[in-house]
């Protein structure tokens, strides 16, 4: 017998490459997943339309239609609560959540950020980074907790910085892992491989170092 599938609700704000990472998987059969929904705080994103042309329903809950981020919370909860899900993936999602509602979905909820946790918390990572001169970036998939960017990591994807990089060459090169780590971390979780537990991250029962299993330049498959 197969085990079944893992279902799973995705939450974005925009492109939503990462979601399609995450369909293509389901739709190859290699996500052991049922995405039973995504979520947009943004209406009309591209993302709610690659939700639809994979048959996923898209949902919009526009934040702005809200007094405070607790009633947006509030709203996002009881919207999740009816769909059930297995595991909230945030996707390119960039609204802060309230503690109520990551401890609500505690270690059942990942994100991705585009960079190498704990550096550059929050937005403009890769402006930052190149900044900074870093000759090396990257991206982390991390449980969500109340502390911002701050949960513990599961796995991180290492590149190279060069010198004539602008932060769009930088992103992008980043993003490319991104579309590779999100769908690893997804299948680890499903399987039952990936477990928070107390603010650490267990893969196949050992914890793992601080910024997580450590990847560097993963190719995309054929
Ligand atoms: N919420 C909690 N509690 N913990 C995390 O780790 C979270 C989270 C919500 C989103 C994604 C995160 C990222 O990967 C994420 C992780 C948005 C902002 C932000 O400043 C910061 C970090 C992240 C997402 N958002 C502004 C806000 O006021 C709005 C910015 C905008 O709309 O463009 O919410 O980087
Ligand atoms: C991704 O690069 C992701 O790492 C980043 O936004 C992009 C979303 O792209 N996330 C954040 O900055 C979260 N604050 P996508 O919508 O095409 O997946």
């Amino acid at each position: 017998m197969t085990s079944p599938k893992t279902r799973v609700a995705v939450l974005i704000s925009g492109s939503g490459s990462n979601l399609q990472a995450l369909i293509d998987g389901q739709q190859s059969g290699e996500l052991p997943i049922d995405i039973v929904a995504v979520i947009s705080n943004r209406p009309d994103v591209r993302g709610l339309e690659r939700a639809r042309d994979a048959g996923i329903d898209a949902i919009t809950l526009d934040h702005k239609e809200y007094d405070s981020r607790e009633a947006f919370d509030q709203a996002l909860t009881e919207q999740l609560d009816t769909l059930q899900p297995q595991l909230v993936v945030l996707a390119g999602f960039m609204r802060i959540l309230t503690p109520a509602f990551t401890n609500h979905f505690a270690g059942r909820m990942l994100n991705i950020h585009p960079s190498l946790l704990p550096k550059y918390q929050g937005l403009h990572t890769h402006q930052r980074a190149l900044e900074a001169g870093d000759t090396e970036h990257g991206v982390t998939v991390h449980f969500v907790t109340a502390e911002l960017d701050g949960g513990p990591a599961a796995i991180q994807a290492v590149v190279p910085v060069a010198a004539s990089d602008d932060a769009a060459s930088l992103a992008a090169r980043v993003q490319q892992q991104e579309h590779i780590i999100y769908p690893m971390a997804v299948r680890w979780f499903c399987e039952g491989r990936l477990v928070m537990n107390e603010n650490r991250v267990l893969l196949d029962g050992e914890p793992l170092p601080p910024g997580g299993y450590q990847v560097r330049n993963l190719q995309p498959q054929a």
